[in-house]
């Protein structure tokens, strides 16, 4: 074992017994960052991890796992795991390839990089996103590595950055209400998400909140598993999110329902939002979102009447052309209407802006030594493989399955088959992505590896101790980029930092308290030092350049933005795109499914039997004029690409709306196509994001076969 090897010393104080406790953290990308106890077994000579639980005393765990992640052994030990280097022997994407050793691995990467890098170091590019969300596995070494090299940099856009940027322009920082304050609330409204699936740990809160007597309403044009638990559901139309909460607003201004006092001590721009919610009245706003006026007006009656109430907003809303503008408008609201003065009131989209995460000390800027390469943005990954000038010659993908993740599905895979990309692909599988792949390296998982986390829907630091050792040849991210490092020269001296090392720098601080890796990873997770009835901005306190909750912006105003939240349609509309919107008359949506966490499981068959086959919800009364019947094969299309799926009839979805839960492997659907065949690579107002549920097709009934 070297010194950096990551196989360090289980947790101290850990029993010597045949049988041991590992403390974990779930690493995928989820709000949750669950604490997990994994059992490890010492059977002939090594270590075999025979279950993983929910941490009990972990507050936002509470000893439950999702399904998903309770069968996370089922993934470590699949037999489709990657467990040696591979290098490509067929053509690109047919997924042929042949063994070899890590140091020919090593050899050729350094080799084809080293070439492209004496060039122009800006042809090569990372792609990564949040296969784990460990610091220490995510932007750590590998940033430090591609910060040397002189790569380009990675816009990091496909998820949040809408809503993120949008809490910036507004709160300041991505900060909300507290995850264990849910169950004292007196309403809770789930706003673009489906928190029974993506939020289990929240919705337990919420469940609790109920049984207490506390209304639950849901906004989202799908029925989802959530909002048919909520007292009230309002099917709104995809992306028409900004105007309703302009709606709400207008009726509160218009009846004075305003926390007068908390809107003159702590917020910016009333006069001006007052304004502009002037323009969405109840009758434009239901036209626009496909609702009554009466709803408008019962939800703004219910926002100010019942106190608290806390919005849980997810990312799901803001995928669509207004994404930000939408994000911003609602979260104006709790200032409005002095939800915020309560722990149990306000808004959450993320808690991760609570966490310090010393990005300069995993990450090292100064490794970049003054140079500025360009950014490429990931949202966009089909475009940039296909026209970025200069062009892309090489692509290292690790934490992330962009050819079946990212829109524009075709274009993408166009892009990964160029003969001359040289792409290296760091997986536990040989994923949709990884088929393209020039050589494979087989990375470790959650139970191989250190790591520690922080969490965008809680307040708790945790940690991760390996629990068993690498299977096969595999090793954790961190371990391939120091070796690439090395076998490129790269001799400074945090290359040779040990993951133990790293984990220690990740945190500048643990809220009023000092960071204590040690303290954390002995006990597994660590509460940031923050008051236990957190309420963020009760007196304000909002880290924007006012300190206020800026309703109007004058930093957006410099950059020639509109500085107060409206609405902005969607790219993919009947009233921004008429012609479009005639030949694809459907709204499709494709959020994610409850058994899959993105692309990830789905190769686990379990989980994949659970979910079936890729199924398309269709209202029956947009399924009767296609002559569509439920169980029908049906093919979505429109000018970018076409799949085809199992039609499911039913109201779930609203007219006009149709929805494939995702995100299948390509594949592994029978098509060998995804959702993502139909969503386009335009970006959102704010945040330069992924607009995958702005998307119009066509549906269409096809023949059994192919
Ligand atoms: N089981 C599971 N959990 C996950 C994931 C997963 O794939 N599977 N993915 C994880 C990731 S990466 C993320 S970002 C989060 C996402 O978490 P969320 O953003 O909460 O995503 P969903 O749970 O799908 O909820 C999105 C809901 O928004 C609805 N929706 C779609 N468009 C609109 C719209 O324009 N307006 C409104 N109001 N609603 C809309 C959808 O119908 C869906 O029910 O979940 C994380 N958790
Ligand atoms: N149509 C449609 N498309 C979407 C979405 C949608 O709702 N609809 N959602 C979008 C959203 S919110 C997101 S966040 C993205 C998510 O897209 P991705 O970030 O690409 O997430 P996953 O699909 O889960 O792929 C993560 C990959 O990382 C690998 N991995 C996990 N841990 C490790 C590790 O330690 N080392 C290495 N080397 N690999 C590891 C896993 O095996 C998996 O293949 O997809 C986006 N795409
Ligand atoms: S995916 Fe989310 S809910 Fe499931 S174990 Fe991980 S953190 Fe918990
Ligand atoms: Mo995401």
């Amino acid at each position: 074992m070297s010194p950096d090897d990551p196989r360090s010393a289980l947790p101290a104080g850990a029993p010597s017994s045949e049988r041991q406790i590992v403390q974990a953290a779930c690493p995928h990308d989820c709000p949750d960052t669950c604490a997990m106890h994994v059992t490890v077994e010492h059977q002939v000579g090594r270590r075999v991890a025979v279950r993983v639980a929910g941490d009990p005393s972990h507050p936002p765990t509470r000893g439950s796992l999702c399904t998903k992640v309770s069968r996370y052994l089922e993934r470590t030990y699949h037999p489709d795991r990657l467990l040696t280097p591979m290098r490509r022997i067929g053509k690109k994407g047919s997924g042929d390839f042949e063994p070899f050793s890590w140091d020919e691995a090593l050899e050729e990467i350094a080799r084809r990089l080293g070439a492209i890098a004496e060039r122009d170091p800006q042809a090569i590019v990372p792609y990564s996103y949040a296969g784990t969300m460990g610091l220490v596995q995510g932007e750590a070494m590998a940033q430090r590595f591609f910060n040397k090299l002189g790569a380009s940099r990675l816009d990091r856009t496909i998820c949040a950055s809408a809503g993120g940027e949008a809490l910036h322009y507004t709160l300041g920082a991505r900060i909300g209400t507290d995850l264990e304050q849910f169950e004292n609330s007196r309403q809770i409204i789930f706003w673009g998400t489906n928190a029974v699936v993506s939020n289990l740990h929240l919705w337990s809160r919420a469940q609790e909140a109920k049984r207490r007597g506390a209304r639950l309403i849901a906004i989202d044009p799908y029925r989802s598993l959530t909002a048919e638990h909520c007292h009230e559901h309002i099917a709104l139309l995809p992306g028409t999110d900004g105007a309703l909460a302009l709606g709400i607003m207008h009726v509160l201004i218009r009846e004075g329902w305003l926390d007068r006092d908390y809107i003159e001590r702590y917020t910016l721009g009333f006069a001006a939002l007052a304004e502009r919610a002037l323009g969405y009245d109840p009758q434009r706003v239901g036209a626009i979102c496909g609702i009554g006026a009466g709803t408008v007006e019962r939800l703004a009656h219910a926002y100010w009447h019942v106190r608290p109430t806390a919005i849980r907003l997810n990312y799901g809303m803001q995928r669509a052309r207004g994404g930000g503008n939408a994000v911003r408008a609602i979260a104006c609201l709790p200032a409005l209407a002095g939800h915020w003065r309560h722990a149990a009131g306000g808004l959450l989209l993320s808690s991760s802006g609570a966490f310090e995460v010393d990005h300069a000390a995993l990450t090292r800027p100064e490794l970049l030594a003054g140079r500025t390469p360009r950014t490429i943005n990931m949202s966009a990954i089909g475009d940039a493989l296909l026209h970025a000038q200069p062009p892309i010659e090489a692509l290292i993908v690790y934490n992330s399955n962009p050819v079946a993740v990212a829109p524009q599905s075709r274009q993408v895979a166009e892009g990964f088959a160029r003969e001359d990309l040289f792409t290296v692909v760091l997986e536990h599988f040989l994923t949709d992505t990884a088929d393209y792949a020039d050589i494979v390296l087989p990375a470790t998982t959650q139970l191989e590896h250190l790591d520690v986390h922080y969490a965008y829907g809680h307040l708790y630091m945790v940690a991760n101790n390996p629990a068993i050792d690498p299977l096969g040849q595999s090793l954790p991210n961190s371990e391939i980029f120091r070796r690439i490092a090395r076998r490129m020269g790269f001799v400074d001296e945090c290359f040779r930092e040990t993951d133990d090392q790293i984990a220690a720098k990740a945190f500048v601080r643990c809220g009023a308290s000092p960071y204590d890796w040690e303290r954390v990873r002995r006990n597994g997770w660590q509460r940031l030092d923050l008051p236990a009835s957190y309420a963020p901005f009760a007196t304000g306190n909002f880290p924007t350049p006012s300190g206020r909750c800026e309703f109007s912006s004058a930093r957006l105003a410099q950059m020639g933005m509109d500085p107060v939240p409206d609405y902005l349609a969607p790219y993919e509309g009947p009233g921004s795109a008429p012609e479009l919107a005639r030949r694809f008359p459907l709204a499709i949506i494709s959020p994610p499914a409850r058994n899959f966490l993105n692309s990830t499981f789905v190769n686990v068959q379990s989980l994949r039997q659970t979910e079936g086959e890729p199924r398309l919800d269709i209202h029956p009364q947009d399924a009767l004029v296609r002559g569509i019947a439920d169980g029908d094969h049906v093919e979505v299309f429109n000018d970018r690409g076409a799949f085809r799926l199992r039609a499911r009839v039913s109201d779930r979805p609203r007219q006009g709306v149709v929805v494939a839960l995702s995100i299948w492997w390509k594949k592994l659907a029978a098509d060998g196509k995804n959702a993502n065949e139909v969503t386009h690579q335009r970006l959102t107002d704010l945040g330069r994001a992924a607009t995958f549920y702005d998307c119009l097709v066509q549906v269409r009934r096809v023949p059994e076969t192919g």
